[in-house]
């Protein structure tokens, strides 16, 4: 399926919709929406399968996809500290990947800011997108299962996704990636859910603290992960509460090259949940370069900008709580005393 990103960039703003702060593939109105967002019958299938699954799969829409992941094997096999030309050789890789290569390297860039991919998004969002972080792996991550949402989310939530490219065909040994189909659709987990504070928190791993909560939901469920058994040059969307991860590896002789490229959408706060205590407004803000282009992308709650310094931007949000506290106390208050 390759028919993606022909229907060109349309405005963005639909000012008669009910649920402006909603991405439209998780729209509690998503069988209307979908009528009218203007996508291709290939593209629909993959709204679709966002919606109802969170996640979907596509061929990655580049001509020249397989000179690139041939030239960021070659460039980043001696990095990883891995012989890619001996499939009999081990592959341990004692760095595991490598965050942001982007910023060096031009088909990394060119991969993460592939324009059919952001046109698609977009469109997919209702909300314009933009890539802001990249990880190039070697191997299968034997990663716990996890959401994005933890560590990357959005005032309005959910817009943000991932987008993981495969490298090469995967085998089922290499430790394929996996997910749990119709996550997303559980609760988005927060500190205050798990009983925990996150600000001010510095953590080894930041989901660390949520895997138990997972589990938990995986086991109510009886949902079991699904691996994806992709070919070289398909990518797979996956919505920001999608739970995913990596299967074992069996077999420590076989790659896995892959890239994860992460995206915002526009006109949104930006933090991590997991350091973040949202209802006291302390917000571990995070400050973007859209990476197709280079610009910051502020954060900005309903059209209003926040201050560029993370504390000032917790002050903010901090004192607005406040006064709402106050508006919502004061008429209790004022009872009281007469
Ligand atoms: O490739 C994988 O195994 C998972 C990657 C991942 O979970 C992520 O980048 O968020």
């Amino acid at each position: 399926m390759n028919e993606i990103g022909n229907a060109g960039l349309v405005s963005m703003v639909v000012d008669d919709r009910p649920f402006p702060g909603v991405p439209l593939i998780e729209s509690p109105l998503f069988g209307t929406e979908l009528e009218r967002m203007p996508l291709s019958p290939a593209e629909k299938d993959v709204a679709t399968a966002l919606n109802r699954d969170g996640f979907a799969v596509f061929d990655f829409p580049d001509p020249d996809i397989d000179a690139r992941i041939d030239r960021i094997r070659k460039e980043f096999s001696p990095r990883f500290g891995i012989d890619d030309t001996d499939p009999a050789s081990p592959k341990h890789s004692p760095i595991g990947r490598i965050q942001d290569a982007w910023q060096t390297n031009e088909d990394v860039k060119a991969i993460a800011a592939n324009p059919d991919v952001l046109d698609l998004l977009s469109r997919l969002y209702g909300r314009r997108a933009f890539p802001f972080q990249t990880l190039n792996f070697p191997v299968g991550t034997q990663q716990h299962l996890h959401t994005d949402a933890v560590h990357f989310s959005s005032i309005p939530p959910r817009f943000m996704c991932g987008v993981w490219l495969a490298m090469e065909d995967i085998h089922v040994d290499a430790g394929p990636l996996c997910y749990i189909a119709g996550s997303h659709k559980w609760p988005m987990v927060d500190n205050c859910m798990i009983g925990r504070k996150g600000s001010g928190v510095t953590l080894e791993s930041a989901q660390l603290p949520f895997h138990d909560a997972w589990v938990a939901m995986i086991a109510e469920q009886q949902a079991a992960p699904q691996e994806f058994m992709a070919r070289k040059g398909q990518a797979l969307i996956w919505c920001a509460n999608l739970l995913h991860g990596g299967t074992l590896r069996r077999d420590d002789r076989l790659t896995r090259w892959s890239q994860v490229t992460h995206y915002y959408f526009d006109d949104c706060v930006y933090y991590t949940p997991a350091m973040s205590d949202e209802y006291l407004g302390r917000l571990a803000l995070r400050h973007l370069v859209n990476i197709a282009d280079g610009t910051p992308r502020p954060n900005i709650y309903l059209g209003e900008q926040l201050a560029a310094e993370p504390a000032v931007g917790r002050k903010l949000l901090g004192k607005r709580l406040a006064s709402a506290v106050k508006r919502f106390t004061a008429p209790a208050r004022k009872a009281t005393a007469s």
